[in-house]
């Protein structure tokens, strides 16, 4: 399919006539080498120019999408018309955010609620009509001793008097969309910790010449673990002590020093809470008491803290590289984008793909309806949840375990960087979320572009000829700080019809005071351990492959002893392929293979090519390493992320069953909303609805190439759709960015260039490039009461 719906073509660019200038001889210009006694550089300027004209770079092709894009989100206006329905609603008994104390009922997030597959799937293939629109509420009930949030379904939209407000349970296999909260009060927490630093700020000058009692010269801060512990009924929340940062570098995560203090926070009178006790360097004292008198004992060993410094900035440092000082190579787009965008819809065609572009604040962008020559093979795909499980010797590295979509992906999508992040002729959209009854957009916290891969996708050499075709890859990227960590998520079409979607990860490590850590971590600074940690991201995959009758298709490579009717009745010892096919949900949780033994594809029995083979899509671990969480049964998590504990599973698609994490399932591990083991009920998986989810992860051991930031080359993990016997042949001989040269006794006979031609006009680069004192972060438009143009800046993290 080419771009079909093409109706507009913009360009800023003018064109004069060409003039052909004389062309100059490459001159040499002569550089020092920068080492002593190296030779003297030479660097070649070679010089293309034979066309005055300028080259279309900023050309954009706008389409228009088939259809209404029905996963996209809430306009501002909806989302409005729901908040303000939901205020009227007397048994929620809502207070306005901006008013609200921790005992008033508040809106958390309105949004979206996905269609059902079962309405969108005809509506795709315009054999249903649009489905109904709802909106899906999260509200925090906390005007009661016993907190909860609670999921509701509003519509249909747009609001009218048919509208209701209905309790969401469907989605949730706990019965209902109700989990209790346990930490309602955090502003008393934080009160409750400062007491507890002042109660010991005679121990933190001493040992550290500081304070953390919420003082405005405060040198540290105490915080802790993620999800809070349920020990006998109790609420156990473990903290520890960390130096503040001393400059705008976010470096507080490499901070620690080494003293953790528990307390019990059951309930929300904040004066029956209390101090149970405090660790340091590998001793526990069961009160402050205990603590305060070993402290004063002598022999009692003082450690140093971890202070801030240039060693924790990400500021140029060290002796400037070779030839660093220059610009390095930078892609342009000679003709223009080679893909159509529908701005509106974010709708996107590219090459023989095309994909509708969703956007939530849970888990960041999502792709629905991905087409390939026409016929979908993707329905969903998107990154469900995210886990960061550490371990330690210490109660806080102990503790943690981080289920990212609490903090949501969508409200740190922040605006990217043109010319760092993306290519500066990227293609930039904008994503918007609902955060206290405000609508933020992120501008410019999409992109979208081509790029050569650095190396061909196809190449043949003889003593005749040689072929090489371009490898062109077409990208679209998000990128979310989550607290000290960027996540960076690409979905990446390539023109063999596959598709790579990856995760990276930079920003800064939480890192373990040094104490007691060594079988936990690298030493890597002064009084610093590199806190192992798994990082597992796990997506949702629904692959329709010729309709959504599939089949999780299994070709395992096994080594076999084998006689043969010309082997002379000897055995050989060879290998061979064994077919078969995952029938059920009995068998569906899944390793890959050790040494790559196998290959897992979904397929359709009933769609055989000419040969007589299955057509399908092979799902293949790419880049990195691919892992499940190492802890086995995680005291921490208990049944809150049970998708961890393998590579891939497959489960039948059900509407009930449209996401496998819930965000607040960290609050209550042991009670989560959805318990994706509960997905699994031994059903038939053969010429089913499939669904694979998959994840993607590494294992973190920091060590002292994480300082000052961890850089995306340890951190990456990806996984590849390969077609599969699905077209009779590799589509990338289609492509005419291919050349053949014919030689003989080394005289170039032919160069085949398909007609493509070398581009000769002219880029000025200072127009390409992008103007970084433009960047502006967060745009906010107010909800309740409903202002759209009164908006204003703002930009959130997670403090
Ligand atoms: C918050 O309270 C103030 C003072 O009572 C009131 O004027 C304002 O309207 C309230 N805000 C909202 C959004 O209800
Ligand atoms: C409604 O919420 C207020 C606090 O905003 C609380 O004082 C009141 O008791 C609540 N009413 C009911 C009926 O729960
Ligand atoms: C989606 O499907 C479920 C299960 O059949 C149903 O209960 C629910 O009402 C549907 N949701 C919508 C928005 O139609
Ligand atoms: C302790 O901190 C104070 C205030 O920040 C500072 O003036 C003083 O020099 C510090 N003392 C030492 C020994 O570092
Ligand atoms: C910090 O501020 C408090 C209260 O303002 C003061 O008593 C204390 O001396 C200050 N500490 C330092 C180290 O300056
Ligand atoms: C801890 O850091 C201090 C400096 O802050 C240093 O003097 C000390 O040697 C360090 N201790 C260890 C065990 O590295
Ligand atoms: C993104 O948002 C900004 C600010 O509201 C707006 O000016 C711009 O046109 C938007 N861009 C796109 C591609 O929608
Ligand atoms: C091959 O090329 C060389 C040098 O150009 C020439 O001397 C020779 O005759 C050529 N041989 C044939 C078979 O064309
Ligand atoms: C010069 O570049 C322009 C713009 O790409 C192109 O249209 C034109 O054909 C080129 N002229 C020559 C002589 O290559
Ligand atoms: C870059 O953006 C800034 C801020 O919007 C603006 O003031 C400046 O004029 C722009 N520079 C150029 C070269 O466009
Ligand atoms: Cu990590």
């Amino acid at each position: 399919m080419k771009l079909t719906t093409l109706c507009l073509l913009i360009s800023t660019t003018l064109f004069s006539s060409a003039v052909a200038l004389p062309q100059p001889k490459a001159p040499w210009v002569k550089r020092p080498g920068h080492y002593p006694g190296a030779s003297k550089g030479q660097v070649k300027r070679a010089y293309t120019g034979t066309n005055t004209s300028t080259c279309p770079v900023d050309e954009k092709i706008l389409i228009k999408a088939p259809k209404k894009n029905i996963f996209m989100g809430l306009e501002d206006s909806e989302a409005a018309a729901v908040t303000a329905f939901l205020h009227k609603q007397d048994n929620l008994n809502l207070t306005a955010v901006e008013n609200a104390t921790s005992w008033d009922n508040v809106i958390l997030l309105v949004e979206l609620l996905q269609p059902n597959k079962s309405d969108a799937l005809p509506y795709l293939n315009s054999e249903g009509p649009t489905p109904e629109r709802y909106a899906k509420a999260t509200i925090q009930f906390q005007a009661t001793e016993e907190p909860y949030i609670q999921e509701w379904m509003v519509g249909p939209l747009p609001i009218s008097d048919t509208s209701t407000l209905q309790p969401l349970n469907y989605l949730y296999n706990k019965g209902t969309g109700t989990q209790r909260v346990y930490d309602a009060d955090d502003d008393a927490l934080d009160d409750f910790m400062n007491k507890i630093g002042a109660s010991i700020a005679d121990i933190t000058l001493a040992l550290w010449n500081g304070t953390a009692m919420g003082l405005d010269n405060d040198t540290m801060s105490i915080w802790g673990i993620d999800p809070l512990w349920h020990e006998n009924g109790r609420i156990i929340y473990w903290s520890g002590f960390w130096n503040n940062p001393t400059s705008f570098y976010d470096s507080s995560t490499l901070l620690p020093l080494g003293l953790y203090v528990k307390t019990d926070i059951t309930g929300r009178d904040p004066s029956k809470w209390s101090v149970q006790g405090w660790y340091y360097d590998g001793e526990f004292y069961p009160s402050t008491e205990a603590f305060r008198s070993a402290f004063y004992s002598p022999g009692f060993e003082k450690f140093g803290p971890n202070v801030d410094g240039s060693w924790a900035h990400t500021k140029q440092q060290g002796p400037e590289l070779p030839y660093d000082e220059m610009a390095p190579p930078i892609p342009v787009l000679p003709q223009g984008a080679r893909y159509g965008v529908d701005i509106e819809e974010k709708y996107v065609e590219w090459m023989d793909f095309s994909f509708y572009i969703s956007f939530n604040r849970d888990t960041g962008m999502k792709l629905f309806d991905v087409k390939y020559k026409g016929e979908r093979i993707v329905y969903e795909v998107g990154l469900q949840e995210a886990l960061a499980h550490y371990a330690g010797s210490d109660p806080v590295q102990s503790g943690t375990a981080y289920l990212d979509s609490y903090y949501g992906f969508g409200p740190y999508a922040f605006e990217l960087v043109g010319g760092f992040d993306c290519p500066s002729y990227a293609t930039f959209l904008n994503t918007s979320f609902y955060v206290d009854e405000t609508t933020h957009t992120h501008v410019n916290s999409l992109c979208l572009f081509e790029i050569d891969a650095g190396y061909p996708i196809q190449r043949h050499s003889t003593s005749q000829y040689v072929s090489v075709t371009k490898n062109t890859i077409f990208t679209l990227r998000s990128v979310s700080t989550v607290g000290n960590y960027d996540y960076m998520f690409d979905y990446s079409f390539h023109i063999d019809g596959s598709i790579q979607i990856s995760v990276r990860a930079s920003g800064y490590i939480q890192s373990a005071y040094f104490a007691k850590n060594g079988d936990y971590g690298y030493k890597i600074h002064d009084n610093l351990s590199g806190s192992m940690h798994d990082h597992v991201l796990n997506y949702k995959l629904d692959m329709d492959i010729d309709g959504t009758a599939n089949t999780l298709m299994k070709t395992a490579i096994v080594p076999s002893k084998e006689s043969y009717p010309w082997s002379n009745g000897q055995m050989r010892n060879t290998m061979k392929l064994e077919r078969s096919f995952v029938e059920s949900e009995d068998e569906s949780k899944l390793m890959w293979p050790a040494n790559g033994g196998a290959m897992y594809s979904v397929v359709n029995k009933d769609s055989k090519n000419k040969y007589g083979e299955y057509r399908g899509y092979r799902i293949m671990p790419a880049t990195g390493s691919a892992i499940h969480l190492t802890v086995e049964d995680s005291t921490n998590l208990q049944d809150a992320a049970n998708w961890a504990t393998h590579h891939l599973f497959v489960t039948k698609q059900k509407d009930t069953e449209m996401r496998n994490a819930y965000p607040y399932n960290s609050l209550d591990p042991a009670y989560p909303v959805i318990d994706f083991n509960k997905f699994f009920n031994g059903e038939s998986l053969e010429q089913e609805d499939i669904v694979i989810h998959f994840n993607l992860g590494m294992h973190h051991v920091p060590d002292t190439s994480d300082l000052p930031n961890t850089v995306f080359t340890t951190a990456q993990s990806a996984l590849t759709l390969l077609p599969q016997n699905y077209m009779l042949n590799d589509p990338s001989v289609q492509s005419a960015n291919q050349v053949r040269i014919m030689y003989k006794n080394g005289t170039v006979q032919e160069v085949e260039r398909y007609g493509v031609k070398q581009p000769t006009c002219q880029v000025d680069l200072a127009t390409t490039s992008t103007n970084l004192s433009a960047y502006v972060g967060d745009v906010v438009v107010r909800k309740f009461p409903y202002e759209p143009l009164d908006w204003y800046y703002e930009t959130d993290s997670i403090a």
